[in-house]
Formats: C-alpha cells, structure tokens, sequence
C-alpha cells in the first residue's frame, strides 16, 4: 500500500518538476516534497509502524525515490541558474576592446579663434601685438586721448569707477598711450582686450566685451592708408564681399573720425534687434590721430601721423558667425560652444 503511495507520489513529482517554468516553483516544490516536514518526511516517520521486512522494502523505495527527485530537482535547478547567469551576462556584458569614449576636449572660443586670426594677419604686415591692463588710469583711458575731465565725450561711454580712482577701461585706446610710449615712431600695433562699460545689456550691448585697437604712426600717414588696412582686414575675416559705409564719426582722439559700418549679415539689411532695424552695425570707429594725441604720447606731431581704429571684436564674431545675441558669447552654454569647434 505504501509502497504505491511512494512510487505515485515519485512519478507525480517527477512531472511537476518537469513543468515548472520558474526557480521558485521548483523550490516550493522541493520543500513540499523533500523538505524537514514534506512529503517524504511524513512517509519516514509513518515507517514504524511498519513490519521489519516491510520496512526494508519500504526504506530501500523511499531512498530511491529521494535520489530520483533529488536528481531531477538539481537538473532543474542548475538549468535555472545558467539562464539566469546568461540573462546577467548579456545585460551587465562590456566590450573592453571597445575605444574608450571621447574624453570631452575644449576648444577655442571663437573669440579667441577670430582674435588669433587677425593677430596673425596684423603680424603679418609688420603690427606688433601689445597688451595692457583691465584696470587703467583716469590719464590714459581719457586725458592722454584728448578728453580732458568735464569734456562732453567721458559721458559716450558709461565708466566702472574704482574707489581708488582708477577705472576699468572703457576702451582698448589706453594701449594706444602705452604703445606710443613703449615703441616709439614709427610704430605699428595692435592690442586685442576686453574693457566694460555700465550700459544696459541688450541683443548688442555686453557691459564686458571685446575690442580689438590698432595704430600706425609714420611719415606721411594718410586715410588712404586707413582705409587700405581696414579693407584688408575686413576681406581677411569675410572671406568675401560684405557690404560696409562710411561716415563721418567724433571721437575725440583722432581727427577726422569715421565710423566704419558694414551691413547686419544676422538679416540682410532688412532690420532686426541686432541692428535696431537699422539694417547696419557699428563696428570699426577709426580716423586719423589727433595731434593732441601723439604730442601727449611723446610723438611729435609736426613730423609724424597716423591712423586709429577701435574694432568692435565682440560685434565682429556676431556677424562672422550670424550669432543673434551678444549673450551667447559670454552664457558658457556648450550646446552654443561646441559649434565652433573645428
Ligand atoms: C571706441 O571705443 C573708440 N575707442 C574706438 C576708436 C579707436 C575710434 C580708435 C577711433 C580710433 P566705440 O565706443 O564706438 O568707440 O566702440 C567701438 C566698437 O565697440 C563699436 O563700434 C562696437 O562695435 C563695439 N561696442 C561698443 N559698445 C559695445 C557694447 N556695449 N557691447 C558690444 N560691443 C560694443
């Protein structure tokens, strides 16, 4: 009798394990069977109530049984665990011969990119490149330009005093002072640098951006020159024909002043914020030097001239690069910088 029992629940085990499809079917199924207090268990205990021949017949049964399942079960088992290893595998898998990913590289700003072009095309006509400091003296950024304290011309451009009395520079004109000294006639520089003003920022205006001054002093200096060097600077950065204006411009330095302005490439002339719908943007303020100012650079005027100009560089990258906003320049955002990363 017990005997049937034992091989009936034998084979019925047999095919449960058989058809589970998940681990822990077949754990719950080793418990109920196999476990401390399953099946097989109870079948042991029952085994002394048992005649002594009946119980080796039985015990011998009940061990084979044991072994069968066991087997099975352990099949099963190691059956899970590889595809629950190959499942692992694929989902954690790495290529290490793969090439590392890309380590994120800067580039140069394309103000810094732009500067450096025309750096190397000023060298190129014998212009020496000079630096001078952010912070400057009242002197040079004004009184050794011709503006004297209470001229007029101090309010065009709003000042960033120091409480010291200097000033941050409203201009790259100081280094034109500097450079006048420092070189001595003749001379051929340029000085690229950021300067500020207090002003309200808006599409074109940056309290802090970039200009780019140049000044040539020589024998016979004329606006043929001027405008020979503001052309070629122009088509050097272009790289084809943009349309410019020239008109008469007041800048206490220099004398006659024009203002150089080349037509918005953001739209064409048509009008946008960029331009202030004028259709055209300040960029080269330039003119002849003021004899005042050579003579208060130590130069003297009687026997030397020359040109200035004040390139907006800021303004210069916008229309290189049809850049709407001045803002972008200066944000940081790398979904802007990463552009210009050539
Ligand atoms: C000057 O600063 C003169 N020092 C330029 C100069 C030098 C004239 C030598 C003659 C001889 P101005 O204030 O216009 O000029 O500024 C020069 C250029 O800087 C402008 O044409 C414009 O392109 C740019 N600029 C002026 N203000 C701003 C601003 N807030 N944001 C961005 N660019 C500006």
């Amino acid at each position: 009798m017990i005997e049937t029992q034992l091989s009936e629940l034998a084979a019925a085990t047999e095919a449960r394990i058989a058809a589970v499809t998940t681990a822990e079917e077949l754990e719950a199924i080793r418990v109920e069977v196999l476990g401390r207090k399953g099946r097989l268990a109870e079948v042991s205990k029952d085994m002394g109530k048992l005649s002594p021949e009946q119980r080796g017949v039985v015990g011998k049964l009940l061990n084979a049984a044991k072994q069968t399942l066991e087997t099975a079960l352990t099949a099963r088992k190691t059956a899970f665990d590889e595809a629950a290893l190959s499942a692992r595998l694929e989902r954690e898998w790495l290529d290490l011969t793969a090439p590392a990913a890309g380590a994120g590289l800067g580039s140069l700003h394309p103000l810094t990119q732009i500067q450096a072009e025309i750096e190397d095309l000023f060298v190129s006509l014998g212009f020496t490149v000079l630096d001078g400091p952010e912070v400057e003296t009242e002197f040079n950024n004004f009184d050794a330009l011709n503006i004297p304290p209470d001229h007029p011309a101090r309010d065009m451009q709003d000042t960033f005093w120091l409480s010291n009395g200097h000033l941050l520079r409203t201009h790259t004109s100081p280094v034109q002072v500097r450079g006048m000294k420092k070189l001595g006639p003749p001379l051929r520089m340029i000085a690229p640098g950021r300067v500020f003003r207090n002003e309200e920022v808006d599409a074109s205006h940056e309290h802090t951006f970039y200009q780019l001054e140049g000044m040539m002093v020589d024998k016979d200096v004329s606006v043929a020159h001027l405008i020979y060097f503001m052309k070629t600077l122009l088509s050097a950065i272009f790289k084809r024909d943009v349309t410019v204006r020239l008109r008469p411009g007041y800048f206490p330095f220099v004398e006659p002043g024009f203002e150089l302005d080349i037509q918005c490439l953001i739209c064409q002339g048509a009008g946008c914020p960029v331009c202030k719908q004028s259709g055209w943007v300040e960029l080269l303020p330039c003119g002849l030097v003021h004899p005042n100012v050579l003579r208060l650079g130590g130069i003297d005027p009687e026997e030397y001239s020359g040109f200035a100009f004040g390139l907006g560089l800021t303004r210069l990258v916008m229309m290189r690069y049809a850049i709407d906003d001045i803002r972008q320049l200066q944000g940081g955002d790398l979904r802007f910088l990463t552009q210009f990363a050539f």
